[in-house]
C-alpha cells in the first residue's frame, strides 16, 4: 500500500506529530497491520499500530469496535490491580470516533504502539508458555465482571464445531475449485472424528460448562512479552472478544504453544506436541484461572485436542473454497496449515493419558481435587 494512501487515512485520527513512515507489521492472518512512525515538532518519535479491519471476516466492524472500546475501558479500570499489565489504547478520530470508514468502504483503527515488547510465532521455552497461559487467564479474570449488556458476537458461530463441520462438508460437496480429491485424506480424517464435534457444546447446552467472556484467538503471537522479565504484559487482537467457553481459549493457546513446528510447516514429521509445554500451559492457566469449575478442568485435554481439529477444518474449508478467508503467501499454504493441525491432533490422541495425568497433578497442586 502506498505511503501517501496511509498518510491520508491517518489524517482522520487525532495523532501526535507528522507522518514519517508506515511499515507492514506482524504475521496475523486476518487484518492488515502497519507500524506507523510520526515525529513531533520537538523532534520526538511516536509509534502507532494502524489496522485495516477485514470486513469480509468481521461483517459488522462497528460492533467489533464497540466491543473493543468497552473491553479496553474495563481493562484500564482494573489495570492498577495487576502491576506490569499494559492495556491497548485506541487513538480516536478527530471527530471522537473509535474508527474510520473511508469512501472506499474500508474500516481503519489506530492504537498506540506498545513499545519495548516482544511477540513470538513459536516458542520452546516453558517459562514463556507458563506466562502466556497466565496472561490469557488473567484476561479472562479481568473480563469476568464486565457490566451488561452482553458483548456483540463479532463472528457468529465462531467456535461452533458442528457448524464448522457442516461448512466443511458443504465445501467438499460443492467443490467449486475442484480440489476435494486432492485433500480426500484430510476430509476423511475429519469424518472419522465427526462424533466428537458437539461434545463441548453439548456440555454447555446441558448447563455443565458456563459461558464466559473469552478472547477467542489466543494464539501465542497475540500475547506481548517484556523482553527482560519475559512476563506477559499485554494481550492484543481483541476483535473476537465475545461470549464463549474458557476452554476454547485454553485449547487455542496449546495449539500454538505446544506445536514444535511452524503452523505452515510442510514436513509434518517435525510436528510434535511438546508435553513439557503442555504442562507449563496447564500450570499457568490453573494457577491464574481461579474461576474454573470442575467440568472445565475435566475438559482441558479435550479442548487441547479440539482446537487444532477445528482450526485444521477451517484451513481445509478455506482451501476448498478458494483461499478467501485466511491470508496465504503461497498456493497451498492452507493445505500445509491443515496438515500440521491434523498431525497435532494425532499426536494428542497418543498422549491423552499422559496429558490427563498432568492436568490432575496441576489441579491437585492448586487445591482443586
Ligand atoms: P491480526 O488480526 O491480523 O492477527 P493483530 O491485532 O493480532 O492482527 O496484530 C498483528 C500482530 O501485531 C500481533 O500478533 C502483535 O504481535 C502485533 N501488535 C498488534 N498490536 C500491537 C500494539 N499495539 N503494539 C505492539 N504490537 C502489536
Ligand atoms: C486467525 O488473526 P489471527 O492471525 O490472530 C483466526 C483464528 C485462527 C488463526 C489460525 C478472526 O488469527 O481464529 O485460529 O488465524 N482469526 C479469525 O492461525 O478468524
Ligand atoms: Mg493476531
Amino acid at each position: 500500500m502506498e505511503q501517501s494512501a496511509i498518510e491520508e487515512i491517518l489524517g482522520n485520527f487525532a495523532l501526535e506529530g507528522k507522518f514519517v513512515e508506515a511499515k507492514p507489521f506482524g504475521s496475523g492472518h486476518i487484518n492488515d497491520t502497519f507500524c506507523v512512525t510520526t515525529r513531533t515538532p520537538g523532534g520526538e518519535e511516536r509509534r502507532y499500530t494502524l489496522q485495516r479491519i477485514n470486513h469480509a471476516v468481521f461483517r459488522k466492524p462497528q460492533q467489533v469496535m464497540d466491543n473493543i472500546e468497552r473491553t479496553l475501558a474495563h481493562l484500564s479500570e482494573k489495570a492498577s490491580q495487576f502491576p506490569g499489565t499494559k492495556v491497548l489504547s485506541l487513538v480516536k478520530t478527530k471527530e471522537g470516533r473509535n474508527c474510520v470508514r473511508t469512501f472506499a468502504g474500508k474500516w481503519w483503527r489506530l492504537y498506540d504502539f506498545i513499545d519495548e515488547v516482544e511477540s513470538y510465532d513459536n516458542v520452546r521455552d516453558a517459562d514463556v508458555v507458563y506466562e502466556a497461559a497466565r496472561g490469557f487467564a488473567q484476561f479472562q479474570n479481568m473480563m469476568a465482571d464486565l457490566p451488561l449488556p452482553r458483548l456483540h458476537e463479532t463472528i457468529p458461530y465462531f467456535h461452533h464445531t458442528p457448524m464448522r463441520y457442516a461448512t466443511l462438508e458443504e465445501a467438499a460437496y460443492l467443490d467449486i475449485r475442484g480440489r476435494a480429491l486432492e485433500v480426500a485424506n484430510e476430509i476423511e480424517f475429519v469424518r472419522k472424528r465427526r462424533h466428537l464435534v458437539a461434545h463441548l457444546l453439548n456440555r454447555y447446552l446441558k448447563g455443565q460448562i458456563p459461558e464466559r467472556i473469552t478472547h477467542n484467538d489466543t494464539k501465542i503471537n497475540n500475547a506481548l512479552f517484556d523482553p527482560v522479565t519475559k512476563k506477559c504484559v499485554a494481550v492484543v487482537d481483541l476483535d473476537t472478544v465475545m461470549p464463549g467457553l474458557a476452554l476454547y481459549d485454553f485449547g487455542d493457546m496449546c495449539r500454538t504453544t505446544c506445536n514444535t513446528a511452524d503452523e505452515s510447516e510442510p514436513d509434518t514429521d517435525s510436528v510434535q506436541f511438546d508435553i513439557k509445554m503442555f504442562e507449563a500451559a496447564v500450570s499457568g492457566y490453573l494457577d491464574t484461572a481461579h474461576f474454573l469449575v470442575q467440568a472445565e478442568i475435566q475438559e482441558l485435554v479435550f479442548s487441547a485436542w479440539l482446537l487444532p481439529f477445528m482450526v485444521g477444518m477451517r484451513f481445509l474449508t478455506d482451501y476448498l473454497q478458494g483461499d478467501t478467508y485466511f491470508k496465504t503467501h503461497y498456493p497451498k499454504q492452507n493445505v500445509d496449515r491443515c496438515r500440521t493441525q491434523f498431525k497435532l491432533v494425532e499426536r494428542i490422541e497418543n498422549l491423552r493419558e499422559e496429558m490427563q495425568a498432568i492436568v490432575q497433578r496441576c489441579a491437585k497442586a492448586t487445591g482443586r481435587y
